[in-house]
């Protein structure tokens, strides 16, 4: 199948959540062509299988904005016709699902009609996408997509509560890569990371206010006066500096490390002893997952999907959002004695097996030629 992919380029879930499935999906043969403004960070290997359409927005001193959509469902257009494109996947509602309908609608005219999924990531729907300014234009591309997936039950709840929404919702879940996440070829340098006798404790977020990065900070402050500990924040974005100041404020500045963005986030996890999600939303917690997959326990707050993913008392434990104290105990209880941090190790690692990619690509697959049938079977 020729499959185009619209997502954002950028770190976050969905842009690499996007490109693994695009990955795996040419390793099945099929033909995956990525339509973004920017070759998606996780896409370091162009194939005959995988291909890249930059969408470029020339600047004009006219525009305070810049249309975006307009060269989206352009390029889309001029691809399609290009490659004999049979289907559109668009990941993240705003502005992809809008920008794939006009697409659709100017193929149309030209006599080409393909079908579109849509799949719902979180702050499409939950934040930004709730906003009166971009409502009417996400439920009208929600029910103009041919089907629609989310990434959790929970996500697929909120959609159907906070929009009119009159297609049904697929949960296909996020998934994980086995091979790659947890499965580290080389050696594990933790030396560089902490001492010895040092537990370490990751983060890893796009740092914005929603990831309650301040909460991770007072969380791992708590754990390191009962257990000697490192904390190791990986992400850029907004927090990075109030959160600077708090370390500042509680003198922790030599136990906690500054990572930036990485692609290698898999050669930190290996180290890592506990991970902390605490966010006051999170429609899965691709973060978690591959936290899971290297034997890393989470500590995470109950919101969204993070229930889906993160079992309670098996791969960690969960709590009110903003609740430290606890989360500081359930981190504890899993810190303070090798037995049980080993045991929850295991557990994490068992529970991501659940998200194998294996399980869940099939799904996709089934999905498009579903869709694609039914497509037809509509324009016949
Ligand atoms: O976490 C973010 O804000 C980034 C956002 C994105 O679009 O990349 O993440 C959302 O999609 C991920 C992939 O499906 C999910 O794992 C995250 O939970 C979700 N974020 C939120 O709901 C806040």
């Amino acid at each position: 199948m020729n499959i185009a992919i619209v997502c954002y380029p950028t770190f976050g879930g969905s842009g690499v959540l996007a490109t693994e499935l695009g990955i795996a999906l040419a390793d099945m043969g099929h033909q995956v062509h990525f339509v973004t403004y920017r070759q998606p960070v996780k896409l370091a290997l162009l194939s005959h299988h995988v291909h890249f359409h930059e969408v470029a927005v020339p600047d004009y001193p006219l525009f305070r904005y810049q249309p975006y959509e307009l060269a989206l469902s352009s390029k889309l257009v001029n691809v399609v016709k290009a490659h004999k494109i049979e289907l559109l996947h668009v990941h993240y509602a705003i502005p992809h699902a809008y920008a794939g309908y006009m697409a659709q609608q100017m193929l149309l005219e030209e006599g080409i009609s393909i079908p579109m999924v849509t799949t719902l990531h979180g702050t499409d729907i939950t934040l930004v996408g709730n906003h009166p300014f971009y409502k009417p234009a996400v439920t009208f591309s929600i029910n103009n997509s041919n089907a629609v997936t989310s990434v959790s039950e929970s996500l697929r709840r909120d959609t159907l509560t906070h929009f009119s929404i009159k297609k049904p919702i697929e949960v296909i879940p996020n998934f994980i890569d086995l091979s790659k996440m947890g499965n580290q070829d080389g050696p594990c340098e933790r030396s560089a990371m902490a001492e010895p006798h040092e537990r370490i404790i990751t983060h890893v977020s796009n740092l914005r206010p929603v990831k309650r990065l301040l909460d991770v900070i007072d969380i791992f402050d708590r754990i390191q006066r009962e257990c000697p500990s490192r904390l190791i924040i990986v992400g850029d974005g907004p927090d990075k500096n109030p959160a600077r100041r708090l370390i500042e404020k509680l003198n922790l500045k030599s136990k906690v490390q500054f990572m930036g963005n990485s692609e290698e986030v898999h050669k930190i996890l290996c180290s890592t002893d506990l991970f902390l999600l605490p966010s006051e939303i999170e429609s899965f917690g691709l973060a978690a997952l591959e936290a899971m997959a290297c034997r890393v326990p989470v500590i995470s707050s109950n919101v969204g999907g993070l229930p889906e993913v993160n079992i309670h008392g098996e791969s960690g434990y969960l709590a009110e959002v903003g609740d430290i104290h606890a989360m500081a105990n359930y981190a504890l209880s899993i810190l303070n004695d090798e037995p049980t941090l080993e045991r929850f190790k295991d557990q994490a690692r068992e529970q991501a097996q659940k998200f194998a990619i294996d399980l869940v690509v099939p799904r996709y697959e089934a999905l498009y030629e579903k869709t694609l049938q039914e497509h037809r079977q509509s324009a016949s």
